[in-house]
């Protein structure tokens, strides 16, 4: 039987890259993310090789989260892999210069969002004794930088609550698992920085950074091995980076 993944931030980056390396290997597909555009287009392009059905919300608006996935049709409520991927960085400043409307976004979208998400997703799991969820995690969940603040504890959240996951649905055969990737070349410095492309392009030069296929790619390694396997986590960089401090550029 085919499997079914749901993937949180579809529309751009390493959660429509997921989406496309999924696709191709004949997982069915229930793609979100706000910018309806993208997921129709995404949704027209794969549905030549897979199922793929789509669900335009904020993860952080917790009614919304609980709407669509109760909206879903009786042939995509069984999900099998669940990849917690929508998340962002909003600014980069000192702490004592941060924007609380920043702090806010990052904690209610990279923490509760994916709480509010698990939450509406785990009871299908543990009914089937079933299932798989991926936690998409960050070199800042596992290090703090300069001016990285919030969004290093967004992420180190995210790392302990890929860990709590684990142990309490151990009891249900739901495996659990955390990517804690170093530079990635995808919308995220446009997002942090606001839409100022310069800073975000600056970001990336110099080096070659990690593309978002490159995390699709091991995200999809990690689902695929045999159900008695469970990665907890794997931190990777770009092969200039060596901690979230020190990158090798030009
Ligand atoms: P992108 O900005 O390219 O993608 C972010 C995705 O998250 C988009 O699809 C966006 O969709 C979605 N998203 C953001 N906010 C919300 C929200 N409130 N509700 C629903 N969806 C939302 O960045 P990446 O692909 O790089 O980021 C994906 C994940 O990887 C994030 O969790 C990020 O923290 C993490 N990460 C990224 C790294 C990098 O260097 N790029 C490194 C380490 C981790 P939409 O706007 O349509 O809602
Ligand atoms: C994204 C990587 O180093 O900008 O999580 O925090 S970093």
């Amino acid at each position: 039987m085919k499997l079914t993944a749901f993937i949180t931030g579809a529309t751009s980056g390493i959660g429509e890259a997921t989406a496309k390396i999924f696709a191709k290997n004949n997982i069915r597909l229930i793609l979100c993310g706000r910018r309806l555009d993208r997921l129709e287009s995404l949704q027209k392009e794969l549905s030549i090789i897979t199922d793929v059905t789509i669900l335009q919300f904020d993860v952080s608006n917790r009614a919304a989260v609980e709407k669509a996935v109760a909206s879903l049709s009786e042939n995509f409520k069984q999900i099998d892999i669940l990849i917690n991927n929508a998340g962002n960085a909003h600014g980069l400043s000192t702490i004592q210069e941060g924007s609380l409307d920043d702090w806010d976004a990052m904690l209610d979208i990279n923490v509760k969002g994916l709480l509010y998400v698990s939450k509406a997703i785990f009871p299908q799991m543990i009914e089937r004794n079933n299932g798989f969820i991926v936690n998409i995690g960050s070199i800042a969940g596992k290090e703090v930088y300069p001016n990285g603040n919030v969004y290093c504890a967004s992420k180190h959240a995210v790392n302990a609550l890929n860990k709590s996951m684990r142990i309490d649905l151990n009891k249900h055969n739901i495996r659990v698992s955390a990517i804690h990737p170093g530079a990635v070349e995808t919308e995220f410095s446009e997002v942090r920085f606001k839409g100022d492309s310069k800073k975000a392009a600056a970001v990336y030069s110099g080096y070659k950074a990690l593309q978002a296929e490159d995390i699709a790619d091991i995200i999809h390694f990690v689902v695929t091995r045999p159900y008695h396997v469970n990665i907890e986590d794997l931190v990777v960089y770009p092969t200039a980076q060596a901690s979230a401090t020190i990158l090798n550029k030009e």
